[in-house]
């Protein structure tokens, strides 16, 4: 009896070995980055040598897409796995964890997989009393450090702008930015894992997000870059939604552009450091992989990487996100899962940030979660050309895009329309929407606009001070 009993627990045992052995995860989002980076455009004067060696270790997205191209919407979209259109958090200002306050964000869900969750720096949407960020969802988390400013502006542009949409060489020292703060915690939490249960840990880089502060030495490389490309008729045929949605996001734009381009402040000066700021988000990044190699669970690890919206550099006369276009949405988008995904792999087929929540929880083995938005992308892990819905934009209520492999479709509250043909046009200079020839294009597309429409959730109050 008692010898039966024992190889009844030597049976079981591994299994029991197996089931509780979770894999670890390392989650990086990055604040702002675009796609006219090496990465995605081998012909990118911006090099972004840390993210292409992390894409060897799995699957890099080229067709990636935010769901909504400002920070609060996208993340806390990408964090719930609830679209802008689900949960009615379509703005900066909008109070996400009061719109959904029983909501597990994807933290939380491992948090209750028994995971030790801790994270740095930018990964929920913070404001300067910092309301925004989720406590519940993280065991331990160190905030981003103070922006460290400069006495005036650098850009030399006093005229317009404000600091916080500085740019230049600042400050003296790596060590005192904020993303270094953010990589070291990071650094620190590889090296030390947990030895009772996995990991989740959150790193959250904040540039290049504005202000487009690097160190000198990560403008070294761009003293000389080319401009990205500008057609200088574009908005000739924009529909009126597009006028109505852009009017307001011009001030940015005017200014640089009246300065000729040899000048400091001008349009020129701003994309050599947004360059050099991509150059210091990819060190930071790098500094992290470095430790994650180094790590005990490394070559173990589950790494998901993703931008939280893309940037206009003056692509259709438009500096920022706040958009509808390619560029403010298209995003790096890279998950590396040791065993699935073969390293060095691509997927050309469109996705959006939907189905990371619904990826994470099966690549973790959690418990699936119906109510998600998105469909979990291990399918396409698997076999990067499975067949999958085009990706889904939104920008505040009314507002969205679909994104096929060929096209760009978008639809404004006004009913009006765009069409652009990716094939032909890769700088969306041509809207097609009313040629009589592709109207079975924008039925086939306008079929993917969501069909309910959550009213915007109310915006966070002031913090009383
Ligand atoms: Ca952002
Ligand atoms: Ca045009």
């Amino acid at each position: 009896m008692k010898s039966l009993l024992l190889i009844t627990i030597f049976l079981i045992f591994p299994f029991l070995t197996i089931a509780e052995e979770r894999p670890y995860i390392l989650f990086i989002a990055i604040d702002d980055m675009n796609d006219w980076i090496s990465l995605l455009d081998p012909d990118s004067p911006i090099k972004t040598p840390n993210l292409e060696r992390l894409a060897q270790k799995g699957m890099l997205f080229t067709r990636a897409y935010c769901m909504s191209a400002a920070c609060n919407p996208s993340r806390a979209a990408t964090l719930t796995g609830l679209r802008p259109t689900t949960t009615g958090v379509y703005g900066n200002k909008t109070d996400w964890r009061k719109a959904m306050p029983y909501r597990d964000t994807i933290m939380q869900r491992f948090q209750k997989a028994g995971y030790l969750v801790r994270g740095a720096g930018k990964i929920f949407h913070h404001h300067l009393d910092g309301a925004f960020h989720d406590e519940a969802s993280f065991h331990d988390f160190q905030p981003m450090a103070p922006q460290n400013m400069p006495e005036k502006k650098l850009n030399s542009a006093p005229e317009y702008g404000s600091p916080n949409t500085d740019w230049g060489a600042w400050p003296a020292n790596e060590e005192d930015t904020i993303d270094f703060k953010t990589a070291d915690y990071c650094i620190e939490a590889l090296k030390n894992p947990p030895r009772d249960k996995a990991q989740f840990l959150a790193c959250g880089i904040f540039k290049p997000h504005s202000p487009f502060f690097a160190p000198e030495k990560y403008h070294q490389n761009y003293r000389e870059i080319d401009l990205p490309l500008r057609k200088p008729d574009d908005w000739a045929d924009l529909p009126k939604g597009a006028a109505n949605l852009m009017k307001r996001k011009k001030w940015f734009w005017d200014g640089m552009t009246e300065l000729d381009h040899r000048l400091p402040g001008s349009w020129h000066d701003f994309i050599k450091s947004y360059a050099a700021c991509c150059s210091f988000a990819d060190a930071q990044i790098g500094r992290v992989i470095d430790a994650l190699d180094a790590s005990p669970r490394g070559k173990e690890t589950i790494v998901v990487l993703w931008s939280d919206h893309g940037f206009h550099l003056g692509e259709k006369d438009h500096i920022e996100k706040f958009a509808l276009w390619e560029k403010a949405n298209h995003i790096p988008f890279i998950i590396a899962a040791p065993g699935i995904t073969k390293p060095g792999s691509v997927c050309h087929i469109p996705v959006d940030l939907s189905g990371v929540y619904p990826t994470l929880l099966e690549l973790g083995g959690l418990s699936e979660d119906s109510e998600c938005d998105g469909t979990s992308l291990v399918p396409l892990l698997k076999n990067p050309d499975t067949s999958f819905q085009p990706a889904l934009m939104t920008y505040g209520r009314g507002n969205h895009a679909v994104r096929s492999e060929r096209w760009r479709y978008i639809r404004y509250s006004d009913g009006t329309e765009e069409l652009y043909d990716h094939n032909s046009d890769p700088n969306e200079w041509s809207n097609l929407a009313a040629d009589p020839e592709w109207q079975t294009v924008i039925r086939d597309h306008r079929r993917w606009l969501p069909s309910k429409e959550a009213d915007p959730a109310a915006d966070l109050k002031p913090s009383r001070r």
